[in-house]
């Protein structure tokens, strides 16, 4: 490994070859006295426990023990390596430069003005360097002796982790013990996102995805840095969260899916469960509900909802667009507020996602009457509403978030809605929808944005992609996986791997690293790692893969594997 390969690419890397750090049986990992921080200790741990059969205890930083591993919240920066000496070593020549750091630590004039944006002070002291990692930054020192995670936040170390995890053989994704030497390339990273919002969104109403599934996609984001789990809880084949007030939605919404089989839904312990894992991992779960179309499940169990009050027939077919709440209905506010209310409850995040797409059949004022009136349940709840950008022509709430998928990046009601005040989630179908194909002989998903090879998925700019808005309006980016083709976790994760680390990058990595070359050379790496982890990703032809296998043997190897035992070292 390079110090610089990593995904998505850090702002700054200053390799320092001479300073490899090797992970051995009696490292331990030191933390603050912080519970977030001592959390992420624990996860570090238990990451590299199954892989190296390493104890690796974790104990506090004031303990008078030796550590290699130490993470740090306060202190951020008296590290062994000192940023004015790591800065002497170019970032030049590493795959992911974003400009260099000056002798004295300072980032560097010659960073990208995005990264220096509202980010003064320097890298390498004290407080002022806490404050340039922000709330989600780290610094990674690496040297002969310990490897060292500075954060301002958990979260931030937590970020780092990742980076860690990243520098070591690709085997340390194993279940189980390999023999490898867990060598760390030396030097610094400083790093930091370019956008607040990185997101991923999994439709749990067309099929239904049990909740260990959707703890495992938790995972898929935390690696590459992606701190939003969006779940699309709610569509005319199934509604998946259970509501005191309403219980036929799930009893009778949620047993339908589409193709015909049987659904599903999460009681509100599963939902807090899924909410829990990804707070631990640093995702934030933003839940949506939507209305006013997109309802069908919804209507068969309350015909009352229905415009006529005539329950509709299940659906379990694949179009859109037919199905809606009557806005003219007062029991539909009282259905909007109790499931909003309920849903908000059960959420610690600040955001609740109204929908509002493709509601053909409540057009002009009836749609944004509606929509109105929805913004103003969810802001009595406390949360943020965002909607896909169809709900741009209604009035602004106060903080609200369009989330704009279109594909021809130009929508005069969206940059309208932006100038009342909303901002920007940038998912354009037509690089960012996971369930696009990648090919035309891709098995599952769509095409009716286009075809969506790795290169496509990665080669736009969130800030520059839609016409007459502010760069600065734009929270950030979120890649949905939209699953009326999608049947099981790992159709999930063929869809998802190679593209979702590609639009992880868009949304963390400076603008100046951005180079198709570098990434796919960067990428090609991670081949291995989901393999050891178990994950059946698209050989997209398109990135330079290393031949497979290339992990190391497990300790007691499978039938039949007899050509990976081959040349690695039994334990
Ligand atoms: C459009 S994108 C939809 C979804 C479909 C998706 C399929 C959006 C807000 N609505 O209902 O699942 O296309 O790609």
């Amino acid at each position: 490994m390079r110090l610089g390969d990593v995904v998505p690419a850090p702002e700054l890397v200053a390799p320092d070859p001479a300073a490899d750090f090797l992970l051995t049986a009696d490292a331990v990992i030191r933390v603050d006295a912080d519970p977030a921080a001592r959390d992420v200790a624990e996860q570090l741990a238990a990451l590299l426990r199954p892989a190296t059969g390493y104890p690796v205890p974790v104990t506090d930083s004031d303990a008078r023990r030796d550590g290699s591993l130490v993470l740090t919240l306060s202190n951020a920066t008296t590290s062994t390596g000192d940023a004015g000496a790591a800065g002497t070593a170019s970032t030049a020549g590493t795959a992911s430069t974003a400009g260099t750091i000056g002798a004295a630590g300072t980032i560097g004039a010659d960073a990208p003005a995005e990264a220096r944006s509202g980010r003064t002070g320097t890298a390498g002291t004290g407080a002022e360097a806490a404050e340039a990692l922000g709330d989600e930054g780290y610094r990674l020192d690496v040297t002969g002796t310990e490897v060292r995670i500075a954060a301002a936040t958990a979260a931030g170390l937590f970020h780092g982790v990742q980076t860690l995890r990243q520098l070591l053989p690709a085997a340390v994704e194993s279940a189980t013990a390999v023999a490898e030497l867990w060598a760390v390339p030396g030097g610094m990273i400083v790093d930091r996102p370019r956008f607040a919002y990185r997101g991923a969104m999994l439709d749990v109403a067309r099929h239904f995805f049990a909740v260990d599934d959707v703890l495992r996609v938790v995972d898929h984001l935390a690696r590459y840095k992606l701190n939003h789990l969006h779940l699309h809880l709610t569509d005319d084949q199934g509604w998946r969260i259970a509501v005191d007030a309403w219980p036929r939605l799930t009893e009778v919404g949620g047993a339908t899916e589409v193709g015909g089989g049987s659904g599903g839904w999460y009681t509100k312990d599963d939902y807090r469960r899924i909410v829990r894992y990804a707070a631990r991992r640093h995702v934030t779960v933003v839940p949506e509900i939507d209305l006013p179309g997109h309802t069908n499940a919804a209507l068969v169990a309350y015909p009352e909802l229905a415009p006529g009050k005539i329950a509709p027939p299940q659906y379990t077919g694949t179009e859109v667009g037919f199905s809606y709440v009557d806005p003219a209905d007062e029991r539909t506010y009282d259905f909007v507020a109790d499931v909003v209310g309920e849903v908000a409850a059960l959420t610690p995040g600040p955001w609740l996602h109204l929908g509002g797409d493709e509601a053909f059949k409540v057009k002009g004022e009836a749609y944004t009457g509606f929509v109105e009136r929805a913004q103003r349940i969810v802001a009595a709840t406390g949360k943020t509403v965002i909607g896909w950008h169809q709900l741009a022509p209604a009035g602004h709430a106060e903080g609200r978030v369009l989330q704009w998928w279109g594909t021809n990046g130009d929508d005069p009601a969206t940059a309208e809605a932006v100038r009342r005040g909303a901002r920007l989630i940038l998912s354009p179908a037509n690089h960012a929808y996971l369930d696009m194909k990648y090919a035309p002989d891709t098995p599952i998903g769509h095409d009716w944005a286009g075809l969506t090879d790795v290169r496509t998925a990665y080669d736009w700019d969130p800030r520059a992609h839609l016409a007459d808005v502010p760069a600065e309006t734009v929270l950030g980016v979120e890649a949905p996986l939209w699953t009326e083709s999608v049947t099981s976790l790992a159709e999930i994760e063929f869809m998802l791997f190679p593209r979702l680390p590609a639009v992880a990058e868009l949304g963390w990595s400076p603008r100046a690293t951005h180079d198709w070359d570098g990434f796919r050379g960067r990428l090609a790496e991670h081949g291995p790692r989901w393999t050891a982890a178990g994950i059946a990703y698209h050989r997209s032809p398109e990135v330079p893969w290393p031949a497979e296998p290339e992990i190391p043997a497990p300790r007691s190897a499978p039938a039949g594997s007899a050509d990976r035992e081959a040349g690695a070292r039994q334990l």
